[in-house]
């Protein structure tokens, strides 16, 4: 069964989440260890797609301080949304491979 986590990355004081109409749906594929791309740049209301194209499970979550960013664990195959809800600078690492790293740019 494929599984769908739909997450929201919050601003600190949300007054309701202002998602543009058009906002993009930027592809995250995790294969080979990597992150794919391994930098973003993408706009509020954005959402990223992590795909795990990989045989391997991944821990996916943010190690940047006041990004409460963590989608879990992601079995082969499996993808998860996570919707941009501010801007700011922030990294994604997974669990299980320290070295797997993204940076996120809101503008
Ligand atoms: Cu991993």
């Amino acid at each position: 069964m494929r599984l769908t986590k739909f997450l929201f990355l919050m601003a600190p004081l949300a007054v309701g989440l202002p998602l543009a109409v058009n906002s993009a749906e930027i592809s995250v594929k995790m294969a080979g260890g990597q992150y794919g791309p391994g930098t973003v740049t993408a706009a509020v209301g954005d959402v990223l797609k992590f795909e795990n194209y990989s045989g391997d499970k991944h821990g996916v979550f943010s190690p940047t301080t006041g990004y409460a960013v963590d989608i879990g664990n992601m079995k082969p195959g499996e993808s998860a949304s996570l919707a941009l809800g501010r801007n700011g600078l922030f990294e994604v690492e997974s669990v299980y491979h320290p070295d797997m790293l993204l940076k996120v740019e809101v503008k």
